[in-house]
């Protein structure tokens, strides 16, 4: 029996503000995963800096964290077997360029504009997946949902 994995999704603001784009990617979320948790924000730009940490210093920091704190973001707690490279193989290359080409079903084909405005975020490790959840859901309980097997959401 495989255990139910967690990630995060964060729909990034050109996404939440496009309401044909949020309905169609809620309407996929709750078809595909167990939408555990859900919650709408707008980061302030040192909140938005202290999640991207691992990529300061990179060229498109700046950039990315100006725009993830420019609009409301939507933050999906999503449960699935292998729920990670699920999620991120529905959102597609992190280049729009390559989604477009190459994979033109995937999220970011799609509603991508630009490697920055690319619909969406999704954890890339069960580690990220951890520490991105504690980031927005503090009271979250992993314990409590780890338990899971594939048999339960079914
Ligand atoms: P994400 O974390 O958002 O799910 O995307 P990812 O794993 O596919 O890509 P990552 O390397 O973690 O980058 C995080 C976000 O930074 C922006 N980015 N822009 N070449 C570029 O211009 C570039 N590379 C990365 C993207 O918005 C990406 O989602
Ligand atoms: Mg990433």
């Amino acid at each position: 029996m495989q255990k139910l994995q967690l990630t995060l999704a964060i729909i990034k603001p050109h996404a939440v503000s496009n309401p044909v784009v949020l309905s169609f990617i809620r309407n996929l979320l709750k078809n595909k995963f167990v939408v555990l948790r859900t919650k709408r924000v707008n980061l302030d730009t040192k909140t938005a800096c202290r999640f991207y940490k691992e990529h300061f210093g990179k060229f498109f920091y700046n950039r990315l964290v100006t725009f993830m704190s420019s609009g409301s973001i939507d933050l999906h707690v999503l449960g699935h077997v292998n729920a990670i490279t699920l999620w991120r193989q529905m959102l597609g290359p992190t280049s729009v360029y390559k989604g477009q080409f190459q994979e033109p079903h995937c999220l970011r084909g799609m509603f991508g504009i630009s490697d920055t405005r690319n619909v969406a975020h999704g954890s890339d490790s069960p580690e990220s997946a951890e520490r991105e959840i504690k980031f927005f859901f503090p009271d979250f309980s992993f314990y409590h949902w780890r338990n899971h097997d594939e048999e339960w959401f079914r």
